[in-house]
């Protein structure tokens, strides 16, 4: 099997409205999904995104630029090819555009390899589940008024989540006591309650503020710090008894190591686009498992699956529902979990 077409097309998904964390306005996500034709007529997909679209055709041009290099290439020698794009984009820079496009090519080729054999990915990998908890990830938004927070936490429980996260990053404390209690108080001490910081706080005021909300009993807390202060976040996980996670923002193997030589997280939370595609999530995944750490999955609810499925030590998927219009299948969630899907490939093919 050999790679013989390469095509990618931009998508632009809207929200349902726009939305703000303490690092972001969203109004959309722009999207390049990427095609990897083969000589025998197979298909693998993927896709990378932008919030808001910005700068998408640097990420198209970036993914046609590399995924060119690969034609009469077999999309099952994942590793070479892995290897061969780390140095090329060496003197362009191994973080950022140049790992998205990485991270698309890779998902790209593990679809294509799951489709030859007809085999769903995580048992390629070497399956572990058939399902994965979830926590709802689509609301509470820093944009929604604190008055409004129990009742739409109330909503995800009543869908059939068992754990939501609330994103906080207010300058005063206080406000995000008032953000946390509310959630917890509307849905009783057995839901999960996450919150994400978006690195918002410096490690003082995320020392003083975790402490606050040790009573909230959260399941963790999350980029409390700018993500390049690996002492910081790890002065705040040793401070408080509340986990913290962190990760989304690293990029390759090397950024999940940096995090766990420094014990600053208690959860490694690889996102796919950032990470470098399937080859690079794994490799994330056995270093934390070394350090018996858990990961969760950032973003990417569908694809994260084929991950989740075939990774020991990983508890959670983030379920954000913004990418489902780009996909024919929908994902499987019952009795608050996620079903990883037993379709060939990533399980998921994308509209036309
Ligand atoms: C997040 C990241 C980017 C956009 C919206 C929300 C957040 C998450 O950090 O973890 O979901
Ligand atoms: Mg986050």
């Amino acid at each position: 099997m050999k790679i013989s077409e390469i095509a990618t097309r931009i998508v632009d998904v809207e929200l349902a409205k726009p939305i703000r964390t303490a690092m972001h306005d969203m109004r959309s996500v722009g999207c390049v999904l990427l095609t990897l034709r083969t000589d025998d007529g197979l298909e693998g997909e993927s896709f990378v995104f932008t919030l808001n679209g910005a700068r998408i055709q640097a990420f198209n041009e970036m993914v046609v630029g590399l995924a060119g290099l690969l034609i009469d290439c077999d999309p099952h020698d994942t590793e070479g090819i892995w290897h061969r794009l780390w140095t090329e984009v060496n003197p362009t820079g191994q973080k950022g555009v140049t790992i998205a496009a990485m991270s698309a090519i890779d998902v790209a080729c593990w679809d294509l390899v799951g489709k030859a054999a007809d085999l769903p990915l995580h048992k390629i990998f070497g399956g572990c589940r058939d399902v994965v908890d979830t926590y709802a990830s689509s609301g509470l938004w820093l944009s929604t008024p604190v008055e409004s927070l129990g009742a739409e936490a109330i909503a995800f429980v009543e869908a059939g989540f068992r754990a939501v996260k609330l994103r906080i990053g207010s300058e005063r404390i206080e406000d995000d006591v008032a953000r946390v209690r509310a959630v917890r108080e509307a849905v009783g001490p057995d839901v999960g309650v996450l919150a994400d910081a978006n690195q918002a706080f410096t490690p003082k005021h995320a020392i003083a503020l975790a402490r606050r909300l040790e009573s909230s009993d959260l399941v963790w807390l999350e980029e409390p710090v700018v993500t390049h202060d690996l002492r910081g976040s790890s002065e705040v996980r040793a401070a408080t008894e509340i986990p913290i996670a962190s990760g989304e923002t690293e990029y390759t193997r090397y950024g999940m190591r940096d995090l766990l030589q420094a014990r600053a997280a208690d959860v490694l939370m690889p996102d796919l686009q950032r990470i470098g595609g399937y080859s690079e999530l794994r490799k994330a995944a056995a270093g934390a498992a070394m350090f018996d750490t858990p990961i969760s999955t950032h973003f990417f609810t569908e694809h994260s699956l084929a991950i989740a499925g075939a990774t020991q030590n990983c508890v959670s998927v983030e379920h954000i529902d913004w990418f489902a219009p780009l996909f024919n299948e929908e994902i499987e969630f019952a009795d608050g979990k996620l079903r990883i899907p037993d379709r060939p490939g990533t399980g998921f093919t994308f509209r036309s």
